[in-house]
């Protein structure tokens, strides 16, 4: 095979590369890098120090050669690789749209949700402690209405974030709320109906099927912060 991605399956940036890869039908061997903590091995090929990177073991099989790090970069650069099925617009407004969702994605919605919510409860529970649930329900009631606001407004009467078909932007967004669901399950639908729709369409794409099994187990039951 390929292709090679490091990482580990509960990284939303690891589930956007993976899901662009199921959505394409490209093929790719999954090798987990446990970053609590991170091997040096993969601190060569990861100058950032994160998950994901990608191998391309058409382009280099060992070392730095033939390695990219950063979902971003790996998706641009399995778009051209595996032009077909396109999930980058091609019109010049409807690309910059699709990548404004994907940094928003990347960024905001990582920052909040990840630092917010799935640290305080998932980094506990992985050294066998107590989760944090009060930052997380702090984050849940006061921080990410503010998001779930924006996305409402953004997803409301559309079945895509960027013209009539799935896009990065969907991939980027949907792998946020993804981890969101697993931590924390999804917001309240009678308040942002449109986002939940939509957010559990993303949960159902085959495409992230394996993914959503794994890390079901590894998460187990997310926890009601609503109250
Ligand atoms: N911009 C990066 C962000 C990747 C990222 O933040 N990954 C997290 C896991 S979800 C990570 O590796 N964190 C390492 C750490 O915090 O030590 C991307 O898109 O790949």
């Amino acid at each position: 095979m390929a292709l090679i991605l490091y990482g580990a399956p509960l990284s939303p940036f690891y589930r956007k590369v993976e899901m662009l890869l199921g959505e394409k039908g490209v093929p790719f061997q999954p090798e987990v890098v446990n970053i609590l903590p991170m091997p040096d091995w993969f601190k060569e090929i990861s100058p950032a120090h994160r998950i994901p990177v990608l191998r391309d073991t058409e382009v280099g099989e060992e070392g730095v050669p033939g390695t990219i790090p950063d979902s971003s970069a790996i998706c641009a650069y399995l778009e051209q690789k595996y032009p077909e099925p396109a999930f980058y617009p091609k019109e010049p407004f409807q690309l910059a749209r699709a990548l404004w969702y994907e940094e928003y994605a990347d960024s905001e919605m990582a920052g909040a949700i990840g630092m917010g919510i799935f640290r305080p409860i998932m980094f506990p529970r992985f050294a066998g402690k107590e989760p944090d649930v009060d930052t997380a329900r702090k984050t849940w009631q006061e921080k990410l209405p503010r998001y779930f606001d924006y996305l409402e407004g953004e997803i409301s009467g559309r079945e895509f974030l960027v013209g009539d078909a799935l896009s990065i932007a969907d991939i980027a967004v949907g792998c946020q709320l993804i981890n969101l669901s697993l931590v924390a399950g999804l917001p309240d639908a009678a308040r942002w109906p449109a986002l939940v729709a939509y957010a559990e369409k993303q949960l159902a794409r085959p495409s992230i099927a394996s993914n959503l099994a794994i890390c079901r187990k590894i998460a187990k039951e997310p926890f009601d912060l609503s109250s």
